[in-house]
């Protein structure tokens, strides 16, 4: 039987985020979700949802007013079809960035669909077996001072989890030395058999992050992320060659386009795309291939309730990000939110992404344009 699609509905939910949160590189002022609902004549609705910490309303508009209208009277099964059509529809505004977000939300509210069309769970439908799923946290701010830092990444460990992730570049990046001795006092800390790794969200130059990585790797790191400016592909190919600690990247990477440069480039052991980011689980798919081709290791960006199919069902996929910061406006947009538990999340039986929604919560915050 061929479902049509018949609707679609968009909505904002955004929350300031007091306390100052701040990586090497920016304050985290906002945090929100554009959510995508796409019904079916034969009354059923699947759902995605994507990011922000600024452009919500945009991304919102181009859903609602762009390509909204191009959905309905879609069959919801064809997501290559209608993945390709976009693409090209909307390539001259945008092939990374908001644009992408808009379709990725998109997409993964049609793989929603299909799985609640065909009766089963996502993860059973791309092929995988393991509803358990590895989660590691993420926090650790460099706006902490150094012993809100050690109790934060004690407090992760004590919470269960096995892997954790923690920011350097404290003062603007200009002062790695004291980076150097706060990750000596959290290994110390958690002792060695927990999983540390590192983000430096973009701050140093290639030499600047060399140096540091080969003083840090004594603190026996898993993966060090995002050292050098995103976009500075021969910068993390040159941070590749100076260190053995994998390179880990692709937070803002979009498309399968710019997932091949990098490992053309050398420039990542770890890739990290996001499936509300990259293009959805259309995209994501192919990027997780290409990562196997390179025989490289694949571990989404924060988001892990739209993650956790996928983990399950890609075979060189780590484990899941949960970031500290985004568990609040996370339990309050879904009612049934998986919750880690000994450093895993269980992934509900339930048909496509297994998620309801609290339409309470999210029609009483609805920014309306
Ligand atoms: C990050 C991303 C998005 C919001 C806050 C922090 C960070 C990460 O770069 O990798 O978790
Ligand atoms: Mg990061």
């Amino acid at each position: 039987m061929q479902h049509k699609i018949t609707s679609v509905d968009v909505h904002l939910v955004s929350m300031p985020i007091k306390g100052g949160f701040a990586d090497a590189t920016r304050k985290v002022e906002t945090l929100g979700f554009t959510i995508v609902r796409i019904g079916t004549d034969q009354g059923l609705e699947g759902i995605g949802v994507t990011y922000h910490e600024v452009g919500g309303e945009a991304t919102r508009s181009l859903i609602q007013y762009n390509i909204a209208p191009k959905l309905i009277g879609r069959d919801p099964l064809e997501n290559e079809v209608l993945w390709q059509e976009f693409f090209h529809y909307l390539r001259g505004v945008g092939r990374k960035g908001l644009t992408f977000c808009a379709l990725s939300a998109v997409d993964i509210a049609l793989w929603d669909l299909k799985g609640k069309i065909l009766g089963q769970p996502l993860y059973r439908l791309l092929g995988g077996a393991n509803p358990k799923v590895p989660v590691y946290t993420s926090g650790g701010w460099t706006s902490y001072s150094d012993d809100e830092l050690v109790e934060e990444a004690t407090g992760m460990v004590g919470r269960g989890y096995t892997a954790i992730k923690l920011k350097v570049g404290v003062e603007g990046g200009r002062n790695p030395n004291r980076d150097l001795r706060r990750i000596r006092r959290v290994r110390e800390a958690i002792g060695p058999d927990i999983a540390l790794m590192l983000d430096a969200n973009n701050c140093w130059d290639a030499a600047t992050a060399v140096h540091f990585a080969n003083n840090v790797r004594e603190c026996d790191i898993f993966f060090f992320e995002e050292p050098v400016f995103a976009d500075d592909i021969p910068g993390l190919a040159r941070f590749k060659r100076g260190t053995d600690i994998p390179l880990a990247t692709g937070e803002h990477e979009y498309t399968k386009f710019g997932v091949r440069d990098l490992v053309l480039a050398e420039a990542a052991d770890v890739v990290q795309v996001d499936v509300t980011r990259v293009g959805g689980y259309t995209e994501a798919l192919k990027v997780a291939a290409i990562t196997q081709a390179w025989n490289l290791k694949f571990a989404p960006h924060a988001m892990e309730h739209m993650h956790l199919h996928l983990v399950s069902a890609v075979p060189n996929a780590l484990f899941l990000e949960r970031l500290i910061l985004f568990e609040e406006i996370t339990n309050c947009i879904y009612r049934n939110a998986p919750m880690p538990a000994g450093g895993y999340m269980q992934i509900p039986d339930l048909p496509g992404l297994g998620l309801e929604l609290d339409m309470d919560f999210i029609r009483e915050r609805d920014e309306r344009g």
